[in-house]
């Protein structure tokens, strides 16, 4: 068993899920007005430097290549979020090791872009991780958009490793997203969700954010 909060209470901690494009960033910078509140972005600067190598730009330039080695990277990263020492009683991450699995890995395992025996390595070493207090969640916020509009978002943001996403991945990636978070019959989810419409765009979308305000703030 690893413990990384041995001693101190576990902050109430929320994972903000969501499809690429789904406003996850735009969402945390609201919260992060908040001094009780530490919030941890996913940390994409390190996916995109590992020792000097852009593991996010190699995976989707030749993801049978490099998909188990970025995913094994990303739930490293997520595991040193999960295990971040909070000094504030709540503590906001963007995605976790439950959405690295039960999302990417899932549609990479369906696509046979990841092998059996990788999955089989990822699985294990998933299992292991949850079944440890440190991987624990308290609350789930969904930023739910349809894949047309986190579609246009991922083309508005210009991000240059993701021109390769095409809209047919991105659908499916919802899919896998809606059933895990919505329908609830793909695998289980770590903590109640809270679903939130984020198709709304920056103007109107902060009154959609105070249905899980009260949730977070007052825990
Ligand atoms: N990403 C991925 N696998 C993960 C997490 C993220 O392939 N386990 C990719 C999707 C995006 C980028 O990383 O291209 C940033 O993710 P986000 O949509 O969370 O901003
Ligand atoms: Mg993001």
């Amino acid at each position: 068993m690893f413990n990384c909060e041995k001693n101190t209470t576990r902050p109430f901690t929320v994972i903000v899920e969501g499809n690429i494009g789904s406003g996850k960033t735009t969402f945390l910078d609201y919260f992060n007005q908040y001094e009780n509140i530490s919030v941890l972005a996913e940390p994409l600067k390190m996916w995109r430097n590992c020792n000097g190598h852009n593991l996010l730009g190699l995976m989707y330039e030749d993801p049978k290549k490099w998909s188990f080695t970025f995913q094994s990277y990303v739930s490293l990263t997520m595991v040193q979020h999960h295990c971040h020492r909070s000094p504030h009683p709540i503590k906001l991450m963007e995605r976790s090791v439950y959405s690295a699995r039960y999302c990417f890995v899932e549609k990479m395992k369906r696509d046979s872009i990841l092998s059996e025996p990788a999955t089989a390595v990822i699985d294990e070493h998933f299992q292991w991780l949850i079944n440890n207090p440190s991987t624990a969640v308290d609350l789930v916020v969904y930023l739910r958009t349809t894949p047309e509009v986190a579609y246009e978002r991922i083309i508005q943001r210009n991000r240059k490793e993701e021109k390769t996403i095409s809209f047919d991945y991105l659908k499916e990636l919802h899919d896998i997203h809606e059933d895990w978070l919505f329908y609830k019959n793909l695998h289980h989810c770590p903590a109640p969700v809270i679903v939130l419409n984020a198709n709304l765009d920056k103007s109107s979308i902060e009154e959609e954010y105070q249905k899980c305000q009260s949730h977070i703030l007052n825990a």
